[in-house]
């Protein structure tokens, strides 16, 4: 066999063997790559979940929505009730931690006192989801992004309904009010929903010197607490034009306290309210309140696909705000706005 051949006969028998060789490498690397798909399908997302607590109608409803959307989502969720402690919400999500979750989500519930915990979150490389209330943090990196209600705006529209209903032509009122007293009930203090609810009142109520806040004081969100201050300051809700409550069941509360006193919600005393839950939506058709702003507690599923776009290393939005309506007693078809559900 000439030399010629021989090279040409053993270049062939290279060329079988490397083409073999890369065969059986594509084959391996497939088989490897579908394992691995396979146990990450197969393996369930886990995501742990810190809620504040069960305070009102709109927290129960934003936990049947999260606790839901998990379920939909096929997403195992880690689930801790902080009973309102800010304390038990950072040991639970050191739990979290701890466990390797996929994903870390929680509503903060005052604005302060994350960044250890984050820190932490973030050396494990486990992504923070903040959901609802915001925290207030300097350094970046912490957290992966937020969705929730934009309490800012929330308190713009119930100062702008103050305007409308008090020194602009409507239709219970042909001239302008010279003095408008408003009686403020906050929600918890230095959560990022009351701070935002009243500094968006008062950006919009400082346009209009008649406009004087009398009484501002926190009712935490509290049915209980909303009934305690209104029957303490009854005497003050004799004599304002207006009530400003940062939340339904405060404003409930209030409402008891007015009827014993013998004062008639929403007309001698009118009454702005936020969330919209059912009762309070009924109490806007009886014309015991005369506004009613939405805050959105149905954020699960959008929780949820944030969570798994985190887990497969997406990255999401800074800031989702979640859409929301004001209902109020100039509008036309009360009758048509759907169940609330909470
Ligand atoms: C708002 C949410 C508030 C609700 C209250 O986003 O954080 O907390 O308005 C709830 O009803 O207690």
């Amino acid at each position: 066999m000439n030399r010629t051949l021989r090279y040409r006969r053993s270049g062939r028998l290279v060329s079988i063997l490397a083409l073999t060789l890369l065969c059986v490498g594509f084959v391996s690397c497939r088989a490897e790559k579908s394992k691995a798909e396979a146990s990450s399908k197969e393996r369930q997302l886990i995501v742990g979940f810190s809620q504040i607590g069960a305070e009102s109608a709109w927290r129960k409803c934003n936990t049947r929505s999260i606790r839901d959307a998990a379920e939909s989502y096929g997403i195992q969720l880690l689930f801790d009730n902080a009973e309102q402690k800010q304390e038990n919400q950072i040991k639970a999500i050191r739990s979290f931690i701890a466990y390797r979750v996929d994903v870390i989500a929680f509503v903060p519930i005052v604005s302060d006192g994350w960044e250890n915990v984050l820190r932490e979150a973030r050396d494990a490389g486990i992504p923070v989801l903040i959901t609802d209330r915001k925290i207030r943090i300097s350094e970046e990196g912490l957290h992966a992004g937020f969705i929730g209600t934009d309490s800012f705006e929330e308190g713009r529209n119930a100062g702008r309904f103050l305007v409308r209903k008090f020194l602009e032509k409507n239709p219970t009122r042909q001239e302008a009010a010279k003095q408008v007293r408003v009686f403020e009930l906050t929600g918890t203090i230095g959560s990022s929903v009351a701070t935002g609810r009243a500094m968006g009142f008062r950006e919009v109520i400082a346009n209009h010197p008649e406009i004087e806040i009398v009484h501002s004081e926190s009712g935490d969100f509290l049915r209980s607490k909303g009934y305690e201050i209104a029957k303490r300051c009854i005497s003050d809700l004799l004599v304002v034009d207006a009530i400003y409550s940062h939340n339904d069941s405060m404003t409930l509360g209030i409402i008891d306290a007015l009827k014993e006193a013998g004062i008639a919600p929403g007309k001698d005393v009118v009454i702005i309210t936020i969330d919209a839950e059912q009762a309070s939506i009924d109490a806007l058709r009886r014309g015991e309140v005369n506004c009613v702003i939405e805050c959105n507690p149905k954020t699960g599923p959008a929780i949820m696909d944030l969570a798994v776009r985190l887990a497969e290393g997406e990255s999401i939005p800074w800031i989702v705000h979640v859409d929301e309506q004001v209902f109020t007693e100039f509008d036309n078809d009360l009758d048509a706005i759907e169940s609330r559900g909470y």
